[in-house]
């Protein structure tokens, strides 16, 4: 299994690197990656799912992945692409990772918002590089996007959410408006039967989170909690960094139309939120030097969650 030598993994990478890569990365492994492109964004950009195992000819069940949900947040889209390239060059190696992608197929979509992600990129211009949502038109203003995070149909738009376009928390004008949202909804509700994880991946704030953000508790709250304590556990292991667990909305804040809570009402019973480093210091400026160490210890927890998922 080969992995492409000119793509860094320890530093941030525009769109058009990540997207290189993508088809670098696939066509070089390609006993264990497909590619499919299940729609483009409001600009025309491809949303590449890269799907991860071994090939066997029949439906395995799944863990979807993504990260890049909002385009600030760059440390999650570097997460995604460390992620590939540990599953790739460990399979074989480590026997948690092989044992996982014989049985089970992982779901990685690398950037979920391109727009927005690409936008971040554009300019040095400190707004541009803090820009949250997608890249949309919005009816009767000059404000462009809406939170991806707020578009899924979760009890929609009725708390943590603006109706103001203008808003970074900006729901938008109905459940699924935003063409991003609508193709990974259409992609996970064709795919519900063998999905059994949905993990999105944010910063900052040291915290794993689960649903539910629009309500308190979930049915399946003990387990969720027992889960991600055992996630965090693995996490801290490695350099000790601190993290919290706990349903959303009494751990971060409450929130509706987020990606989480609308997998986990549509039956995907293991639905995690991560939100990596740091606790404020740097914010959504985490420095290069900080990739790797986030990447390893996020590596600990998410497999703990895929191997708890796989045995049940
Ligand atoms: N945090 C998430 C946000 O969208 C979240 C927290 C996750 C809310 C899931 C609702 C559902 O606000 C960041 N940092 O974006
Ligand atoms: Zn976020």
């Amino acid at each position: 299994t080969v992995t492409p030598r000119s793509h860094s993994y320890t530093k941030y990478n525009s769109w058009d690197k990540i997207q290189a890569w993508i088809s670098s990365v696939s066509a070089a492994n390609s006993d264990l990656i497909s590619r499919q492109v299940i729609g483009k964004t409001y600009e025309g950009r491809p949303m590449n799912v890269l799907q991860i195992g071994k090939k066997t000819g029949s439906p395995k069940p799944a863990i979807f992945l993504d990260c890049g949900i909002h385009a600030r947040e760059w440390i999650s889209t570097a997460f995604c692409q460390w992620f590939v390239n540990e599953a790739v060059t460990t399979y074989r190696s480590d026997s948690q990772m092989t044992s996982l992608l014989n049985q089970m197929d992982v779901y990685v979509l690398p950037v979920f918002n391109i727009d927005g992600y690409d936008y971040t990129w554009k300019s040095m211009e400190i707004k541009n590089r803090m820009w949250r949502k997608t890249r949309s038109r919005n009816y009767g203003t000059r404000c462009r996007g809406a939170d991806p995070n707020r578009n899924f149909n979760a009890r929609w738009c009725t708390e943590g959410a603006s109706r103001n376009p203008c808003r970074d928390t900006y729901c938008g004008s109905k459940a699924e408006s935003e063409i991003e949202v609508k193709n990974v909804a259409d992609f996970i509700r064709k795919n519900k039967s063998i999905i059994k994880a949905y993990i999105t991946v944010h910063s900052y704030s040291q915290l794993l989170l689960f649903p539910y953000f629009y309500y308190q508790l979930a049915a399946d709250h003990a387990e969720l909690m027992s889960v991600a304590r055992g996630a965090i556990r693995a996490l801290t292991s490695m350099y000790g960094t601190q993290y919290r667990a706990g349903p959303g909305a009494t751990t971060i804040y409450p929130a509706s139309g987020g990606s989480v809570d609308w997998a986990y009402d549509l039956g995907v019973k293991y639905s995690y939120v991560f939100e990596l480093r740091d606790t404020g210091r740097y914010g959504f400026l985490l420095p290069e030097s900080q990739i790797k160490p986030t990447c390893e210890e996020t590596m600990l927890a998410v497999k703990y969650i895929a191997t708890y998922v796989q045995k049940t």
